[in-house]
């Protein structure tokens, strides 16, 4: 059998509002209640972020201790932070969760618009995520945006900041960033330092087709509201277990063709060395 496809759950994000759609878990049980169904449905890794009281973008640590912990009680999901937050973050503020120790962390290696606004990753800023995100252990997950991101990480590996293997996420269809297109990810992936391993994300309504392209092609997918609160056209997902049980049937649709099933929490913890 070929290796299983590792699905993350991008739950709750740090843009979506309960006015785009009433189903974004954002309390500290709807995350973890949410989350525990898309772990039962399939998903192994959790992209986390969290939000305050009012519903509002947070990266308080005691806000991801809690929701981490009430993940925790329930399942032994590997647990990814958002060192992104939301754009008007400091880079200090972004980074104050990760003395929780997660098992693993994004690092975006390089700085693109967002919206009207500029997600900002100066080589500084990278800097000072990656060493945290070193010093405390965590695997980092590196998310791309765009192609020449892959080269920013690329420069953190030979300057030390970072150490291979590496796993990177392609976040495709954001506007000013990198297509969602199976050419972009073929494109992309002989870039990779040699033993990464390697998850495709889609935003808005190329979340499913990009998922099946990075399925056929031996990634894994991150599947959740985070990237795309539809599950059919005109369609809300009830929830981000909803969305991913249409990733598995996705995937098992494929399976005649990739021989590859949905993997388990051990196996993904096999295959990212966690
Ligand atoms: N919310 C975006 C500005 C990440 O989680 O690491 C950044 C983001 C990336 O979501
Ligand atoms: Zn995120």
């Amino acid at each position: 059998m070929n290796k299983p496809v590792i699905i993350t759950v991008c739950a709750v994000g740090a843009e979506v509002t309960k006015e785009q759609t009433p189903y974004i878990p954002v309390t500290p049980d709807e995350i973890a209640n949410d989350v525990f169904e898309c772990y039962k449905a399939g998903a192994s890794i959790v992209h986390l972020h969290v939000r305050d009281k009012n519903g509002n973008p947070s990266q308080d640590k005691d806000i991801f201790k809690e929701v981490t912990d009430k993940i925790k009680a329930k399942c032994d999901i590997i647990i990814q932070y958002s060192t992104g937050g939301a754009v008007y973050m400091t880079v200090e503020e972004r980074i104050q969760g990760l003395i929780n120790k997660p098992d693993m962390a994004t690092l975006s290696t390089g700085s693109i618009n967002f919206g009207d606004e500029i997600f900002s990753n100066t080589r500084e800023q990278m800097i000072k995520i990656a060493t945290k995100i070193k010093e405390n252990g965590i695997k980092p997950e590196i998310e791309i945006f765009d192609t020449g991101m892959i080269d920013n990480a690329l420069y953190l590996i030979k300057k030390g900041y970072l150490s291979t293997p590496l796993h990177f996420d392609f976040v495709t269809g954001l506007l000013g960033g990198v297509r969602a297109t199976k050419e972009a990810l073929q494109y992309m992936l002989p870039l990779l330092p040699e033993n990464s391993t390697w998850t495709v994300a889609g935003i808005g309504k190329s979340q499913f087709d990009i998922a099946k392209e990075g399925i056929l092609l031996g990634g894994n997918i991150r599947i959740g509201m985070e990237d795309n609160i539809y599950l059919e056209k005109g369609v809300l997902a009830k929830s981000n277990a909803e969305l991913i049980k249409k990733a598995v049937s996705i995937i098992n649709e494929l399976y005649p063709i990739t021989q590859r099933k949905v993997a388990t929490v051990k196996e993904a913890k096999e295959i990212l060395g966690l």
